[in-house]
């Protein structure tokens, strides 16, 4: 794809809402003025002065902003800028955020485990079933109360993690936390938005029908004899650049832990509230995973901080696992998460007497390792049903809001004007998914005050992710016109096909490079990204980094005029 804009001109490469900011971002110290012109008659509608000068700490690299705002008619425009040339162009309409939105929640059913794709909804990238994990062995580091080792279980379906073909349940977990409380806080929405899935006309939203498929995978990963929950079913080692179909290495479930219980256990008491709604489709669904919660509730009651160390367990069991660890160094967190879900689900504030949720320290913003937000957000959620103290919904509160006030400021000095990068940690692996966990807060914080400032701050992170960004790509497969094509992603690479599957996030920007991939630019934190097959550290997809963008991109859908 011949790339024909200009590369300083930085934009959100999908759209803006006609009421919304509107910005690009000029990387240039020789310009001064822009003027925005119709894409088709060529006509000028619009002039302005570039901002004042910002500099990037990451890079030092100077950025000047150019405000459209007043522009609010509909229709397709590029910026011209003498010296520098055209932007890509740009859309400015309602709804501009659908069609993202949608393709992300599709990449989860390209990630389907143990099915074939066939090209009725897969289209180009369909493909046959792999992975059928109907004869999945039980690992040595497994066995406890449990059953023994190498026994057979049936394990099937699942997404794929990542650019990996293993299921991993404490990634699973914030996963579906996220698409689940999506649900729950826009569900009308999701009344009309079809993905073009096998279940799409089974008359549940596809939001849910997605999730099933991962959650009814969930439910076999706990041992049925003692509720205990596998931390993660994988080959020994990863497999090659193979499409599923040709992957024929035995699968595992490994060692049980405190973290992937408890992470199941607070999807499932979650899940168990929602699917009660609907009962008529998935008969028994829900009392399985109220089932479920309890029973692994109660074996960490048992356990309450069995860690996952996958170097130790190495050491002691055959054979040697060296796919993603997934080791955390805290439960605590996962422990306030799975409690306030159980809480919230049974109205039994037993489930919380004991846990301190830690609401006097700063809020976390969600990672896989860290959960405890997930489970403020539901009690925020669910305030008014549980009767929460006043003093306790206070402090959630104000969690969430100071969260979210800490990121707003020096808004203005931040270089491609979004809250994403303010501070270096922000570029950690898998940053998009930062920006977009930032977005999600800043739209909580939306929600309990109707301030137009969080709303348009979580705009500008979708901003960021669509292209505003210090490296110009947009980071969602198949979207925008700067595009990322060569994720490290299996099955876009064996599957022959010069686009990459769509609707899949790129990790984006992570100065850490640990794969030690030839191609990236620099050094510099916000520009450490390359589009390269190799660059797991930095191009890799993941399905803890989507979940976040469908919530941002949904949520400010359902959200914008
Ligand atoms: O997202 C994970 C990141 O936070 C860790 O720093 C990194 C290294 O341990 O692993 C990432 O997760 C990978 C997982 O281990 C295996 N599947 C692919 C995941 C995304 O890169």
């Amino acid at each position: 794809r011949a790339q024909q804009h200009s590369d300083a001109i930085r934009l959100n490469q999908i759209g803006f809402y006609p009421a919304a900011p509107k910005v690009a971002v000029v990387v240039s110290d020789e310009a001064d003025a822009f003027e925005v012109k119709d894409a088709k008659t060529g006509k000028t509608v619009l002039k302005g002065k570039l901002g004042n000068v910002r500099t990037s700490q990451h890079s030092g690299k100077h950025t000047r902003l150019a405000d459209f705002s007043g522009l609010r008619k509909p229709g397709s425009y590029v910026i011209e800028i003498a010296g520098l040339g055209r932007s890509a162009r740009l859309n400015i309409g309602k709804q501009v955020h659908r069609d993202v939105a949608k393709a992300a929640l599709k990449g989860f059913y390209y990630q389907r485990a143990s099915i074939d794709l066939p090209e009725k909804y897969a289209g180009k990238w369909a493909r046959l079933a792999g992975h059928p994990d109907n004869k999945v062995l039980v690992h040595a580091s497994a066995v406890s109360d449990g059953r023994p080792e190498n026994t057979l279980i049936a394990s099937t379906r699942g997404w794929y993690d990542a650019g990996d073909y293993n299921k991993y349940i404490v990634n699973s977990g914030i996963t579906m936390g996220t698409l689940l409380s999506l649900y729950e806080d826009y569900p009308l929405y999701f009344e009309d938005f079809n993905t073009n899935i096998p279940e799409s006309d089974n008359g549940v939203p596809d939001l849910l029908d997605e999730v099933v498929w991962n959650l009814r995978w969930m439910l076999t990963m706990q041992d049925p004899v003692d509720g205990g929950v596998y931390h993660k079913l994988t080959n020994p080692r990863f497999d090659g650049m193979i499409m599923p179909v040709a992957a024929k290495n035995p699968r595992y479930v490994v060692q049980k832990g405190t973290a992937a219980t408890l992470d199941l256990v607070a999807v499932m008491a979650q899940a168990s509230r929602i699917f009660k709604n609907f009962n008529n489709k998935f008969p028994g669904l829900s009392d399985s995973c109220t089932t479920a919660a309890v029973k692994g509730w109660r074996w960490a009651e048992k356990h309450p901080a069995v860690m996952y160390n996958q170097d130790a367990m190495n050491k002691q069991f055959d054979p040697d696992v060296v796919t993603g660890a997934y080791g955390d160094r805290s439960v605590k967190d996962e422990w306030i998460w799975a409690a306030c879900e159980m809480y919230a689900s049974t109205g039994k504030p037993e489930y919380i007497k004991d846990i301190d949720l830690e609401l006097q320290q700063p809020m976390a913003l969600p990672t896989w390792s860290q959960v405890k937000t997930l489970g403020y957000y539901t009690l925020l959620r669910s305030a008014k049903k549980l009767k929460l103290p006043a003093e306790q919904s206070g402090l959630l509160r104000k969690s969430v809001l100071n969260y979210s006030d800490q990121l707003l400021v020096d808004l203005e000095k931040q270089p491609y004007n979004t809250v994403m990068g303010k501070i270096a940690k922000d570029y950690a692996w898998g940053s998009s998914s930062v920006a977009a966990n930032q977005g999600i807060a800043l739209l909580k914080a939306h929600r309990l005050t109707k301030d137009q400032k969080y709303i348009n701050a979580a705009l500008g992170n979708l901003d960021y992710l669509l292209g505003r960004n210090a490296t110009g790509y947009c980071f969602l497969t198949g979207s925008g016109s700067k595009r990322v094509m060569h994720p490290h992603q299996r099955l876009s690479i064996a599957d022959g096909i010069v686009d990459p599957i769509p609707g899949l996030l790129s990790g984006g920007p992570n100065p850490g490079q640990q794969d030690k991939c030839a191609g990236y630019p620099n050094k510099f934190a916000d520009e450490s990204f390359t589009d390269n097959e190799c660059s797991y550290a930095s191009n890799e997809i993941a399905i803890n980094w989507n979940a976040p963008f469908v919530y941002l991109a949904a949520a400010l859908e359902a959200s914008m005029k």
